[in-house]
């Protein structure tokens, strides 16, 4: 267990998730992991054609589960594929994003991952209301940190300015 303020190992960051030098990155991806626009469409452009062929490997992936690649072109070593629900606003749609967060972090730790970044999954196309998703993203990491080691470190990277804030934020 670590002692110190797991907060201190969340970051957020506005930017590109690809070119990210972290040991993993989480895509955004959708249940047939063969590609999309988004974040995912950047992370398979950036890591070129290896990534679909490995993706093509896995027959899929449930929402709020998640898988791991190799990063192949990519600054990252690994890239962890989560499918994140898209919004209605029922009840299960918090639980199944947590599940995303909570998938990864295990994903990436089995792997001895240190450093991990990870985009707003399900709010862009997937349509979730960017400060509920944060709160979900922000108190799931925040509570895996409390109880492991791995990661040590958790960036939550921000392509637009307002979803900095609103991480910046939670995070304080
Ligand atoms: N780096 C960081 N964040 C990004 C980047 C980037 N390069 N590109 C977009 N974002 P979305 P979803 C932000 O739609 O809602 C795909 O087609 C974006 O501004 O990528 O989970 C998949 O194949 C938004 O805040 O993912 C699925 O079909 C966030 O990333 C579907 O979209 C997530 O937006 C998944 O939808």
């Amino acid at each position: 267990m670590n002692p110190t303020n797991p907060k201190d190992r969340l970051e957020a960051r506005q930017g590109d998730i690809t070119a990210l030098a972290v040991d993993a990155i989480v895509n955004a991806a959708n249940s047939s992991l063969l590609g999309g626009g988004g974040v995912d469409g950047a992370i398979h452009r950036a890591a070129g054609p290896d990534l679909l062929a490995e993706c093509r490997t896995l027959g899929g992936c449930p929402t709020g589960e998640a898988r791991i690649t190799k990063g192949y072109r990519l600054p990252a070593r690994y890239v962890i594929h989560t499918v994140g629900p898209v919004y209605r606003g029922r009840p299960e749609d918090r639980r199944l994003l947590a599940d995303c967060y909570t998938n990864s972090l295990d994903l990436a730790r089995e792997k001895g991952v240190r450093s991990i970044a990870f985009p707003a999954i399900s709010c862009g196309v997937y349509g979730y209301p960017m400060e509920d998703a944060c709160k979900i993203a922000v108190d799931t990491c925040s509570a895996y940190l409390a109880v492991h080691d791995l990661p040590e470190k958790v960036i939550f990277v921000l392509f637009a300015a307002d979803a900095l804030e609103v991480y910046r934020r939670r995070i304080l």
